[in-house]
Parts: C-alpha cells; sequence; structure tokens
C-alpha cells in the first residue's frame, strides 16, 4: 500500500511538471515535450544570430590570406576577391502542437528567416579594398510536420521519439546587386548560404529522454538527424544535432537551464551553375562541418493572457567549438525568446 502511495506520489509529481517553468525544455531545444490527449499548444519563437570574421578548417583566417585562395569558378579574377565580413540571421518559428492521444503528440512549425550580410570587394589586379556592400534576403523558409510518439515512461525517466518531415518552401534564386571586383555593381544569384531555402524535402527523426531526479533538478538528452529524401539541383547537407540540458527549478515559475548543443552537417550537395561569385559562399565544399555552442537558459510562467498560464523563455548562445568544413564565417553569439501556452 505504502509502495502504492510512492508511485502515486512520483507519477503525479512528474505531470505536474507540466505546469511549471520546468517543465519545458531550454527555448533552443524543439520536440522536447509532449502534451496531454485533447491539449494544445502555440508556440512563437524569435532568434537573432550573428556571424563575424572567418575560419579557414576552424582556424581564423584574415582577409588578405582569403585574397590568395583560388577562385574555382573563373580566372578572373583567378583568387577569391569577395570577403564576407559579418553576417546577421533572424528567425521566425511559429508553432503548434495538439496531443489527439496520451501517446501521441503532433506538431507544426514554420519558420520565416532574415538573412543579411556585409561584404568587402577586392580589385580584381590591384588586389586593393574597393568598398563594401550588402546582401539579404528573407523569406518563408520551412514547413515541418512531426508526430511525437511516447516510448516510455516511468517514475524518473520518460522516452519519446519524433518522426517527421521537413518541406523547405524558401526562394533559391534571389538575385542581389554586388560591387564586382571589377568596381562595377551588378545583380547576380546570390550564394547558397544567403538564399531562403533550397527546394529540398527531408526526413526528421529524433529521440529525446528526459530524467527527473527530483522536482527541482531534470537532465534532457536530445539526438535529432534531418536526412534529404528529394531535392532538385542542390541541397544543404544531412545534419546531426544532440543537445544535452540539465534544468535546475528555482520556484514553480522560474527555472535556468545549460545547454551544450553538437552540431554535425555535411557540405553542399550538387551545384547552381548560376552561383558563380568570386566569394566563399559561392563555394558547395565551404558548408557543414562540426560545432558545438553552450546555452544559457531561462523559463518563466506568468499570466499575461486569460487561460493557463503563458510561458516566456529566453536562451543565450556562444560557440565553442568551430571545426566548420573550409572557408566559412565564425559564429558569434545566439539569442532565442520564445512564447508558448497550451489551451
Ligand atoms: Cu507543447
Amino acid at each position: 500500500m505504502r509502495s502504492l502511495q510512492i508511485l502515486f506520489l512520483l507519477v503525479f509529481s512528474i505531470s505536474a511538471l507540466g505546469s511549471q517553468a520546468i517543465g519545458h525544455a531550454p527555448i533552443g531545444v524543439m520536440a522536447d515535450h509532449m502534451h496531454k490527449k485533447g491539449e494544445s499548444m502555440i508556440s512563437l519563437r524569435v532568434s537573432y544570430m550573428k556571424m563575424k570574421g572567418n575560419s579557414l578548417d576552424g582556424n581564423s583566417i584574415s582577409d588578405d590570406e582569403i585574397l590568395f585562395i583560388d577562385n574555382p569558378h573563373s580566372n578572373s579574377p583567378a583568387k577569391l576577391s569577395i570577403v564576407p565580413i559579418e553576417m546577421s540571421m533572424k528567425m521566425l518559428m511559429l508553432g503548434g502542437m495538439y496531443a489527439p492521444s496520451d501517446d501521441v503528440t503532433l506538431m507544426f512549425m514554420t519558420m520565416f528567416t532574415d538573412k543579411s550580410m556585409n561584404l568587402n570587394t577586392y580589385h580584381a589586379m590591384m588586389r586593393n579594398n574597393i568598398g563594401s556592400f550588402n546582401s539579404s534576403s528573407s523569406d518563408l523558409s520551412d514547413l515541418f510536420f512531426s508526430a511525437l510518439v511516447k516510448i516510455n515512461e516511468q517514475d524518473k525517466s520518460r522516452w519519446h521519439a519524433e518522426i517527421g518531415l521537413k518541406f523547405s518552401v524558401g526562394e533559391k534564386k534571389e538575385k542581389g546587386i554586388v560591387l564586382t571586383p571589377m568596381n562595377t555593381n551588378m545583380e547576380i544569384f546570390l550564394p547558397y548560404g544567403m538564399q531562403s531555402g533550397d527546394d529540398s524535402f527531408g526526413l526528421v527523426v529524433g529521440f529525446t529522454n528526459l530524467y527527473t531526479f527530483t522536482d527541482q533538478h531534470t537532465f534532457g538528452n536530445q539526438i535529432r538527424f534531418f536526412r534529404n529524401i528529394s531535392s532538385k539541383e542542390w541541397h544543404y547537407g544531412d545534419k546531426t544535432y544532440f543537445d544535452s540540458w540539465y534544468q535546475y527549478s528555482v520556484s514553480k515559475n522560474f527555472s535556468i537551464s545549460s545547454r551544450l548543443r553538437l552540431n554535425h552537417q555535411q557540405d553542399i550537395s550538387g551545384f547552381d551553375s548560376n552561383i558563380k561569385s568570386p566569394v566563399q559562399t559561392s563555394i558547395t565544399s565551404n558548408y557543414g562541418g562540426f560545432t558545438a555552442e553552450a546555452g544559457l537558459g531561462f523559463n518563466f510562467l506568468t499570466q499575461i493572457f486569460p487561460g493557463s498560464e503563458d510561458r516566456l523563455a529566453l536562451e543565450i548562445i556562444n560557440p565553442i567549438i568551430n571545426e566548420k568544413n573550409g572557408l566559412q564565417m565564425k559564429d558569434k553569439a545566439k539569442i532565442v525568446f520564445g512564447f508558448q501556452k497550451s489551451f
């Protein structure tokens, strides 16, 4: 009888976590939780990310050194002549969740991205800096549809799987005006990384475990795979994320978290023969690689709108390991803000 009471208390304390700040993972983690039968949720995430400076195979490289690297697209100029200085990326993610049963939660997400990059142009022959310019693009970029399926739930540990589809719907033929190494302004197709999409569709598979030490301490782990199924001329490489986070419940309405993310992505497959400006981002092997980042997060429960409590969350993410393939920009800070509400 006593063990039944303990079991009841444990099960109750886990289900009650749902309405605590600690009940959801750090906001940078997706598909981390399920819902009870009949419950739904809307979520809004806004993220801002900045990149600055460049690295070659993970080591910092100066603009002058980049100007000695061959331009694989043409002999005029024979070397790379346009160098990215900094890039910012804003993302708006609008999502919904609905649980038709306790064992399955359906999830959808739309992603809107806005990219902006500043670049320096060097003269094709004289090699002096002839000025800088900006490229930008913004579009609805991705749609996700997933099902989260409960695998196992015990008193302290719960597991679920995710299986879903990702549709890249963003523009991939975006053009922009660039300052060329011949000191002219020309409209060209923007490089791969500045496009909003790659017109591909792919599979998302994930596994999440949440381990609850006590009501105050949780430890989460998630692995998520993104695999291309079909694409047209080219597509961004397959990627794998691994997240590991520890969360501490300061109070029912406030939790803090630390998170480690490991990212691995392949370079770009295929190519677009229209993308050929003398800049690193026009070269498909300069994509993907391995990176790691660390996040510090805060989850809040508060009452803004009528109904259940509103969730607000913030996460500040910093790069810690850069092993990006080839010549790429270096990541700087990233910040994610989120709002979630269940019905
Ligand atoms: Cu949810």
